[in-house]
C-alpha cells in the first residue's frame, strides 16, 4: 500500500480510513516508530577523535565511570585513598570484581555495562576482563565510533566544551577540525560559579578582567564569549548550577550573567542551558562520585524567562522535586524548553514518572532526555534504556487519546517521535545539527 504524505492527510481535513491505527496496533506503531528514529543527543561528555585523550572510550574508562564508582564504594571495604592510588586498569579490576563477580548487577549503571558487553559480542559474566581489554584495545577510533553510533540510534552528540580547561583550550587554540557527528558546545561553569579563581585565567588570555565584575570586565568577558563563539561555533552556551542559585543577584556571577552571557546568547541566537540543582562535593574523598542534589529555588527561572524573553533556555533539573514547577514553567514561558532527565534522574521509575508528567502538561513540546555519556559505548545503553522507557509512555498516550475518540496515524506517531528524538532539539538551538 502506497503511504498517503502526512501534508495530504492534514490537508484534507480527515484521515483516511486506511491510515487509522486501531488500539491494538498503537504498540507496535510506537516501537517502529522509536527504533527507526535516530536521536540527536543534546548533553553529553564525548568527543571526536581530534580531541585525543579528552575522549574517553573502552572498558576501562566504562568500568571507571563516576557513576559505579559511587556504588562500588557501598559494596567494598577498600577506601578511596587507597582506590585512587590505584591504576585506572587496577580500578577497573576491582569494580568488575566487586559489583559483576561476587554481585549480579541490577543498578542501572552496572546493567548498562552488560548490555555495552552483550552488544558487542563479549562475555557478560567472565571472571576477568581480558577478553573485553582485548576487543577494545583492536578498534580503530573514527569506525569505533561510526559502529556505537549505529547500535546506539543516534546521529549526532553535543560535547560539553570548556574553554578554560588547559588540555581542551589547547585542542581549540590547534584549529580543530569541525565534525558533524560531534556538536560544541561553550560550556561557562568557571566563569558563571566560582568567578573568584577563573578571572586570572581570562587574564592569561589576554582579557582585560577583574575579580569585580567591574564595567570594563563584563565588555571584556563579552569579548570573551564573542572571541570562542568564532572558535567554537557551539549550538548553544551551558553552565551547571548548584541548588542555591538565585537570579537576580547583584554579586559578580549575577552581574556577568545578566550583563555579558544573556546578551552574548541573545547576539548569536543561541540558548543558554541552565542544568540546575548539584550540590557539589559533598563527599570530596570520592572526587567526581561526590556530588549531590538539592531542591533549587526555581523562582530563578521565572525570573530570567521573564525578563528576558529574548533568549531562549534550556532547562533540566536534578532534584525530583522540582520537576512538575518545571512543567508549570514551560506552560507559562515559550522561550523555556525542559529537557532531559539528568544524572541521578537517570532510571527508568523517575524517566517514566517524569516523562509521563511531561507528556500529560507539555504534549510533545520537550526534549525527553540526553544521555549525559562520558564513555562513549555508553550511547548504546542510554539510548536503549531510554526508547524502552518512552515505549509504553507513548502507547498508553495514544491509547487514551484512542479511547477518547481521536483517531491516529502512523504517520502521526512517527512524526511525534521525531520531535521527542530530533527535531525539538534542532528547532530549539536553531540549527539543523545533523544529517539524518
Ligand atoms: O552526570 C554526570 O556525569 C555529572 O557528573 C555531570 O557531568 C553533569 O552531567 C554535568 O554536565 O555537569
Ligand atoms: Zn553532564
Amino acid at each position: 500500500m502506497q503511504e498517503t504524505p502526512i501534508k495530504e492527510i492534514i490537508s484534507s481535513g480527515k484521515i483516511a480510513a486506511e491510515e487509522k491505527l486501531t488500539a491494538d496496533q498503537i504498540e507496535s506503531a510506537v516501537k517502529d516508530a522509536l527504533a527507526a528514529t535516530k536521536s540527536i543527543d543534546i548533553h553529553t561528555h564525548l568527543y571526536p577523535p581530534a580531541f585525543g585523550r579528552i575522549g574517553l572510550w573502552g572498558i576501562d574508562e566504562l568500568l571507571t565511570y563516576h557513576y559505579l564508582e559511587a556504588e562500588f564504594f557501598r559494596h567494598s571495604d577498600m577506601t578511596p585513598e587507597r582506590y585512587w592510588s590505584l591504576s585506572k586498569r587496577e580500578q577497573a579490576d576491582a569494580i568488575w570484581r566487586t559489583l559483576f563477580v561476587k554481585n549480579i548487577p541490577i543498578s542501572e549503571a552496572s546493567r548498562g555495562i552488560i548490555a555495552v558487553l552483550q552488544a558487542f559480542g563479549l562475555a557478560t559474566d567472565a571472571s576477568d576482563l581480558s577478553e573485553a581489554r582485548t576487543f577494545f584495545a583492536d578498534q580503530s577510533i573514527a569506525t569505533h565510533i561510526r559502529k556505537v553510533f549505529r547500535l546506539a540510534g543516534v546521529t549526532t552528540v553535543v560535547m560539553t566544551n570548556d574553554p578554560l580547561d588547559p588540555d581542551e583550550m589547547q585542542v581549540w587554540m590547534n584549529g580543530v577540525e569541525n565534525d558533524a557527528q560531534f556538536q560544541p558546545v561553550l560550556r561557562l561553569d568557571r566563569i558563571l560559579r566560582e568567578w573568584s579563581n577563573p578571572w586570572q585565567q581570562l587574564v592569561q588570555q589576554g582579557y582585560n578582567v577583574d575579580s569585580r565584575a567591574s564595567a570594563t570586565c563584563l565588555k571584556e568577558i563579552r569579548r570573551f564569549l564573542s572571541d570562542w563563539y568564532r572558535r567554537m561555533q557551539p549550538v548553544y552556551m551551558a553552565v551547571s548550577l548548584p541548588d542555591t542559585f538565585q537570579f537576580p543577584a547583584d554579586t559578580p556571577q549575577g552581574r556577568i550573567l545578566r550583563e555579558a552571557v544573556l546578551p552574548a546568547c541573545r547576539e548569536f541566537n543561541l540558548p543558554l542551558s541552565l542544568m540546575i540543582g548539584v550540590r557539589h562535593q559533598v563527599n570530596p574523598r570520592i572526587r567526581l562520585a561526590g556530588d549531590a542534589v538539592g531542591r533549587a529555588d526555581l523562582r530563578a527561572i521565572e525570573n530570567l524567562c521573564r525578563d528576558f524573553p529574548e533568549n531562549r533556555f534550556l532547562v533540566s533539573v536534578l532534584s525530583r522535586e522540582n520537576q512538575h514547577e518545571l512543567c508549570v514553567y514551560a506552560r507559562k514561558f515559550s522561550n523555556l524548553m525542559p529537557f532531559g532527565c539528568w544524572w541521578f534522574l537517570n532510571n527508568p521509575s523517575i524517566v517514566e514518572e517524569i516523562t509521563r508528567e511531561r507528556i500529560e502538561m507539555l504534549g510533545t513540546s520537550f526534549i525527553p532526555q540526553h544521555s549525559d555519556a562520558r564513555v562513549l559505548e555508553q550511547l548504546i545503553y542510554k539510548w536503549r534504556n531510554t526508547r524502552r522507557t518512552l515505549a509504553p509512555i507513548l502507547t498508553q498516550s495514544y491509547r487514551l487519546a484512542h479511547e477518547d475518540g481521536r483517531c491516529i496515524t502512523r504517520q502521526e506517531i512517527q512524526r511525534d517521535v521525531d520531535k521527542l528524538l530530533r527535531s525539538n532539539a534542532e528547532k530549539w538551538t536553531g540549527h539543523n545539527i545533523s544529517p539524518r
